[in-house]
């Protein structure tokens, strides 16, 4: 396969573990990281980190996003339980006893607790040195013949055929799932020294934090973040008060270097976090237009620059409060996405053993 750039972002990694890579620093969740996160499971009690998939609810979070809605599987204006029989069989005898739901779902893969893959977010770079700049993911995968086109194929019959169907022919859900997501895990207690206010979280405190609660984070580690934003967003019970959650609630400080040059050298697999982002949000500040940037520029640290999955809304307040009581802040983390082809994103269901 001929090279995808010829000159790759500065800070990245791309071709870290070979250049047609998709799976990036998961590559570090090696044979013995596994092994060191279940060396961590003592109690044999799980804990599961996702919240309800229908949370937030209400008015969304993130306007582009839908919350999940369940269909039956309909015939002749009754579900297959309602008529008693199994109608996907060929000949619809009524001597049949079987009596049979199935579903259906639309929602967002990314609307709840979830894992966005390399092709959630990219960058305007100029990958070909020709001094244009063109969309580009990960390891130099383009927009259009890798990701994201709105395939002519893709369009849907029925009633959703509105939606464009992105697909991500590279970088997709699958090439995470595939492997499975196991290993150790270390838990971060943002909530615990910060309490539940918004405050973007930079190197220096960071290291403080680390320091107190005596953590250190090793190469192959998939960081989780406790921030309580997940916590209060759960206590409002799908009725979530949108413009008091955007106040509320620490994260990772994105325009920190220093902290995105830690991340990368700690060599970590996945950065995970109970808001919605990882990082704070800011606002774009129109009065910087022309100043080239990201909005979220951990985003583009971590999948763009440097193959980092991030896993987002994930449900962390009893789990961190059950180690905190022992001293403990590490235990053996199982996540794996949907395994869904050509998906940007995937809900997950992720259990802590400890
Ligand atoms: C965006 O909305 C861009 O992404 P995320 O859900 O990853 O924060």
């Amino acid at each position: 396969m001929p090279q995808r750039w010829q000159q790759a972002p500065p800070g990245s990694h791309w071709g870290e573990f070979g250049p047609d890579d998709q799976r990036g620093r998961l590559n570090l969740v090696t044979p013995e990281k596994v092994l060191q996160g279940v060396a961590e499971v003592r109690e044999g009690r799980t804990f599961c980190l996702s919240l309800p998939l229908d949370v937030p609810g209400g008015q969304s979070l993130n306007r582009r996003r839908i919350a999940p809605r369940r269909f039956a599987v309909i015939r002749d204006g009754q579900s297959a339980g309602q008529q008693g029989f199994c109608w996907s069989y060929d000949s619809e005898d009524p001597d049949l006893t079987d009596v049979v739901n199935d579903d259906v779902v639309l929602m967002s893969l990314q609307y709840s607790t979830q894992w966005d893959s390399l092709a959630h977010m990219g960058s305007r770079f100029d990958a070909d040195g020709d001094g244009v700049a063109e969309m580009v993911f990960y390891n130099g995968f383009r927009a259009g013949s890798d990701i994201l086109p709105a395939r002519a194929d893709a369009a849907a019959a029925g009633t959703f055929a509105h939606y464009p169907q992105p697909r991500a022919d590279a970088l997709g859900i699958e090439h995470i799932a595939e492997h499975g997501v196991q290993g150790r895990a270390v838990l971060v207690d943002l909530a615990h020294h910060i309490g539940r206010r918004r405050e973007a979280v930079g190197y220096d405190a960071l290291m403080r934090i680390l320091e107190a609660d005596g953590i250190q984070v090793e190469c192959g580690d998939l960081v989780c973040i406790h921030t309580g934003f997940a916590d209060t967003l759960l206590s409002m019970n799908r009725q979530p008060d949108v413009a008091y959650l955007h106040e509320t609630g620490s994260g990772l400080d994105g325009n920190d270097a220093r902290l995105l040059q830690w991340i990368v050298d700690v060599r970590l697999a996945s950065l995970i976090a109970d808001n919605p982002a990882v990082e704070l949000v800011v606002p774009s500040v129109r009065a910087h237009a022309g100043i080239r940037r990201p909005r979220l520029p951990l985003h583009e640290h971590c999948l763009f620059k440097n193959g980092i999955p991030l896993g987002e809304l994930w449900y962390l307040t009893e789990l961190a409060q059950w180690l905190r009581a022992r001293k403990r802040h590490r235990f053996l983390l199982t996540a794996p996405p949907l395994r869904l082809p050509g998906a940007v994103g995937s809900p997950v269901t992720p259990v802590a053993t400890v």
